[in-house]
């Protein structure tokens, strides 16, 4: 780690930790019982593993309590993905457990659906109301007709009872909005996607190439230690990014490209590799299937071409080709993660691909490595019951290359009623009115619903438009499922309480296992409790929950992680081959190589409208996180300095701004800034909240998620481009 952000780190703990401290002195007030779970006596420091939730990276943290109150989250050293260290969000996770906004006790819809008016009930009036929902709902339309939207793995429960009630309706954010694209375009090449945490091998790579990937910013833990690791090792770095990222102040070379145009920057990188021959002759005369019809169709696409595309010049490009090729095999272009840009995603991941096929980064040492996990048998439950109806999300196949549920497809079914209706939706952990696009559609469908149950811990802006709201025991208070991870070398990981929940809040297993009573599917929950599910699973593997508990991990004996190491170097596509051509993509009447389209441009005196991460925020879910919002209150609007001055706007100016639909935002602070271009703007997600409820978050900065009424549709697998929308400024707030 470099020298600053070790400071960070340094800076951020102990900010949580002056926090923490004042807060468990009022925690009396704030709390029902903080006390210890773990032991008997509420005096002294007890230190007990889990592993975080702030996001969905798993990192293995140590909960400290202080006298029976929860202190502080640092990470666990015996944990190969936090290498003992958490990143800031990570590191705030208190404030998770602390905050006075929390959900407390189950609630009942009282007036229209989002008003935000309810009664308290019981967790047993909860069940009954939403049981018997759920059989008329059932006898109406079919059990198909439940979905459930679900992220992380606290869904665990969840997805088994919905799947034992009989419908196969699940999806995540995760998918459509995130890395679907990715995992398609890697799939059709190597016949194998990237995984999470992605397979790609930082720490040993020569060059690293950022398209977006915005590292730095974007904290998922591990990867962000080994881009630091990777520099010190003296590691090149390329960035491309229209905004001068943190990862782009690392870079040996910034590529500030005209947003939407990577398709032909990654051509006539890939024009100028294979023109000069400079790359991996072996590795691709092995493994590679309709290299020479690829070849002869990248030779229009030169950098020369490329330059008006992208706005990069045709040396620079060079220059960077010559860099990559000159690291291989330890070139790593990485795939990112947060890919639906431009509805053209899966393409731009394939184009990816085979430029990282060409220095032959795929299975050696600093490209990417074949993930290993231990083998811990899943849990002897009953068959499910089998739907005749299938999922509705992606009707006739519509999008033949997805591989998972498409949250927008269910979305779609829910207001068309095709191919079937849908009238009940279960959300876990997610809160689709900041996490879809278009706002207005995902609404819509909500009127449809006979049911509409939201599973959180905060009072979301999805919990608002809910029928029952079930409050959620944060991370620090319960048990989930056990994480098998597959990473670098195989470990399982052990979620377990350091306080108890402060009110009315229970987990989600128990949430999962009551209403499946309720309806008469006690027998898929045959274990009395998450204990025993836990124990019975480590047992049939030879280990056991308490030895478990004692460290938080288990780890098993290494294995071998690249080809040279002898990893089994076939591939999972139709020809058994890296695809420089793709067949089934040709049949399925799409481009067989990838191919650049030009997106559309600005309407005169708007600005695109980009957005990413801040290091100390997840997603829309830690904006009433005290400890994190203690660091940062609000997001910015990027803005050019020569366009902000052409508007007579400086830094720390409010405005609102306006999309090419009239949707206007919150006011947001003005940051003007020679760091990103001219034709486009910059947002941090996950502000802006309007949920009542959230007294503390509710109107401290602007919502990205309002502003994309627009987005594309990636024909291959149905993820949603969001990067589509425009913005003016209004300067009257
Ligand atoms: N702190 C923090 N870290 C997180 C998360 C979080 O919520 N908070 N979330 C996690 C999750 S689930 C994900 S998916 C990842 C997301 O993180 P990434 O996968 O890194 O997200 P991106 O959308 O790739 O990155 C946004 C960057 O892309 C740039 N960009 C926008 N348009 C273009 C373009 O057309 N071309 C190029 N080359 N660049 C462009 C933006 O300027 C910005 O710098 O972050 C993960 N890490
Ligand atoms: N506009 C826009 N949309 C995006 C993105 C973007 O950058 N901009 N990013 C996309 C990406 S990359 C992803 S991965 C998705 C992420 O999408 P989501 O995972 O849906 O992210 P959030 O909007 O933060 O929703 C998380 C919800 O979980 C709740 N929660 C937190 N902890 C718990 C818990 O312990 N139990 C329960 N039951 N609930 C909990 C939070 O309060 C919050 O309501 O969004 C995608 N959508
Ligand atoms: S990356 Fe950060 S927030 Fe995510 S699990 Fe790890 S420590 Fe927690
Ligand atoms: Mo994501």
């Amino acid at each position: 780690m470099n020298s600053i952000s070790r400071r960070k780190f340094l800076k951020i703990s102990g900010a949580s930790i002056a926090l923490s401290a004042a807060l468990s002195g009022t925690a009396g007030t704030i709390t029902k019982n903080s006390s210890l779970l773990n032991g008997g006596s509420a005096k002294g420091i007890q230190k007990i593993p889990t592993y975080c939730d702030i996001c969905f990276w798993k990192c293995g943290a140590i909960a400290y309590l202080k006298d029976g109150n929860l202190w502080k989250v640092e990470g666990n050293p015996e944990d190969p993905l936090s290498r003992g260290r958490l990143c800031p969000r990570g590191t705030g996770g208190v404030g998770a457990h602390y905050d006075p906004d929390r959900l407390k006790s189950p609630l009942i819809r009282k007036s229209e659906r989002g008003e935000e008016k309810w009664v308290s009930v019981t967790w047993e009036e909860a069940f009954d109301f939403i049981a018997v929902k759920m059989k008329k709902i059932e006898k109406e339309y079919g059990p198909e007709s439940i979905a459930l939207f679900s992220h992380g793995i606290g869904g665990n429960f969840f997805k088994h009872l919905i799947k034992a009630y009989g419908s196969t309706n699940i999806s995540a954010p995760s998918y459509a909005q995130c890395r679907g694209p990715r995992d398609t375009g890697f799939k059709l090449t190597f016949g194998e996607d990237v995984s999470s945490p992605e397979r790609t091998d930082i720490k040993n790579a020569g060059c690293i190439v950022l398209i977006g990937s915005h590292l730095g910013e974007n904290m998922h833990n591990t990867q962000v230690q080994e881009f630091a690791e990777a520099i010190e090792n003296g590691a090149s770095v390329i960035v491309v990014d229209p905004r001068f990222s943190v990862a782009a102040g690392k870079a040996k070379y910034y590529l500030p490209i005209k947003p939407g145009t990577d398709i032909a920057l990654l051509l006539a990188w890939m024009n100028v590799i294979v023109e000069e021959k400079i790359y991996d002759i072996n590795y691709i005369n092995k493994y590679a299937f309709g290299f020479e019809h690829f070849a002869s169709y990248i030779k229009q696409f030169t950098p020369e071409w490329a330059y008006p595309e992208t706005g990069i010049e045709p040396d620079l490009i060079r220059k960077t080709a010559y860099e990559i090729a000159k690291n291989k095999p330890k070139s790593l272009i990485h795939p990112g993660r947060h890919v639906t840009w431009y509805g053209d995603d899966s393409q731009r991941s394939r184009a990816i691909a085979l430029l990282n096929a060409l220095v032959g980064s795929w299975g050696r040492k600093g490209g990417f490595y074949f993930p290993v996990s231990m083998d811990i048998p899943k849990y002897p439950y009953p068959e499910y019951p089998k739907s005749m109806k299938g999922k509705v999300d992606n009707p006739d196949n519509k999008f033949p290359f997805s591989n998972e549920t498409i949250t927008n497809g269910i979305r779609e079914a829910t207001i068309t009623g095709n191919p079937y209706p849908v009238k009940g939706w279960f959300v876990y952990a997610t809160n689709l009115i900041h996490a879809l696009p278009n706002e207005e559609e995902t609404i819509k469908a909500i009127k449809n619903l006979d049911l509409l149950v939201v599973i959180d811990v905060i009072p979301s802006e999805i919990a608002g438009w809910a029928d029952v709201v079930l409050p959620e025991s944060v991370y620090l208070e319960r048990y989930d499922d056990l994480n098998v991870e597959w990473f670098r070398e195989p470990f399982i990981s052990l979620r377990q309480p350091a306080v108890e929940s402060p009110h009315e809040q229970k987990p989600n297993w128990w949430m999962a296992k009551k209403l499946a009573d309720k309806l008469g599917l006690g027998h898929y929950f045959p274990w009395n409790n998450i204990e025993e599910y836990l124990d019975f699973r480590l047992k049939s593997a030879g280990y056991s929950l308490e030895q478990l508990k004692k460290k938080g991990i288990i780890k098993g004996d290494k294995q071998p992680v690249y080809f040279d190491e002898g990893v089994d170097d076939t591939f999972d596509t139709p020809t058994g081959k890296i695809e420089f051509y793709s067949v089934q993509l040709a049949e399925a009447g799409f481009d067989p190589i990838p191919h650049y389209t030009k997106p559309d441009e600005p309407p005169a005196g708007y600005f695109r409208l980009l957005f990413g991460r801040a290091p100390v925020h997840s997603f829309s879910r830690t904006q009433s996180n005290r400890v994190l919002m203690d660091m940062m209150n609000e997001n910015e609007i990027w803005i050019n300095q020569n366009i902000a001055e052409r508007y007579g706007l400086v830094s720390g100016d409010y405005i609102r701004l306006k999309n090419q639909d009239g949707v206007v935002s919150n006011k947001i602070k003005v940051k003007a800034t020679e760091r990103i271009r001219t034709d486009c703007v910059y947002m941090v997600h996950g502000f802006g909240h309007n949920s009542k409820m959230l007294k503390f978050a509710k109107d401290k900065g602007a919502s990205d998620a309002q502003l994309i009424t627009n987005y594309k549709v990636d024909p291959l697998m149905g993820g949603t481009g969001m990067n589509v929308n425009f913005v003016t400024f209004e300067l009257e707030v």
